[in-house]
């Protein structure tokens, strides 16, 4: 829509962009979607790969979204809907790791004492087996005995956790630890 002012230069027109809401009960999911859209009936929603923003309300027992509230002040959040949009995305990606067939990214923690015979070694060499899947590895030596490395692993949930387990179950290795994330896509 055009709209046409008076100004003290003449006449200036400006665009008045309309957002129209609209609310769609899904009874599927028993919650009301409000979408919005512009003039010419599309969706108000920008940028590459993001879908359009959909408001909606919960209803919670008031005792439980205290302590939500208290729970998300601590983790520094600075409102309910990114705390909430987080909780959703870590369901989503455990659900997803669940799956063996669904590619992923792992990321290894080891600590081990170097002076261990041949541990080191071992450790290289699962890694140059595996040299397609570890995509990156950190190392610091913590201090004159004990190594910390940081392996990111990519591949198949299952892969993923069968180099892992490798790496974790070899003799020596004080602690170590998989953390199965997502590759991003479709979150
Ligand atoms: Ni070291």
């Amino acid at each position: 829509m055009v709209l046409k002012l008076s100004g003290n230069g003449g006449i200036c027109n400006t665009k008045i962009k309309i957002i129209t809401r609209k609310t769609e009960y899904n009874p599927d999911r028993d919650i009301c979607d409000e979408i919005g859209y512009d003039a010419g009936g599309r969706s108000t929603a920008r940028g590459r790969g993001v879908g359009h923003t959909v408001r909606f309300g919960i209803s919670l027992d008031e005792k439980l979204l205290q302590n939500f509230d208290q729970l998300i002040e601590q983790k520094s959040y600075m409102n309910r809907s990114e705390a909430i949009r987080d909780l959703i995305r870590a369901s989503l990606v455990e659900e997803r790791c669940g799956a063996e067939d669904q590619e992923a990214v792992g990321t290894v923690t080891l600590v081990y004492n170097h002076h261990v015979r041949d541990l080191a070694d071992k450790l290289t060499d699962h890694q140059h087996a595996h040299h397609d899947q570890i995509i990156s590895a950190l190392h610091v030596h913590l201090d004159a005995h004990n190594c910390l490395e940081v392996l990111v692993i990519r591949g198949t949930v299952l892969v993923v956790k069968q180099i892992a387990n490798e790496l974790i179950s070899v003799k020596g290795v004080k602690h170590g630890k998989l953390v199965l994330t997502t590759t991003g896509e479709d979150l």
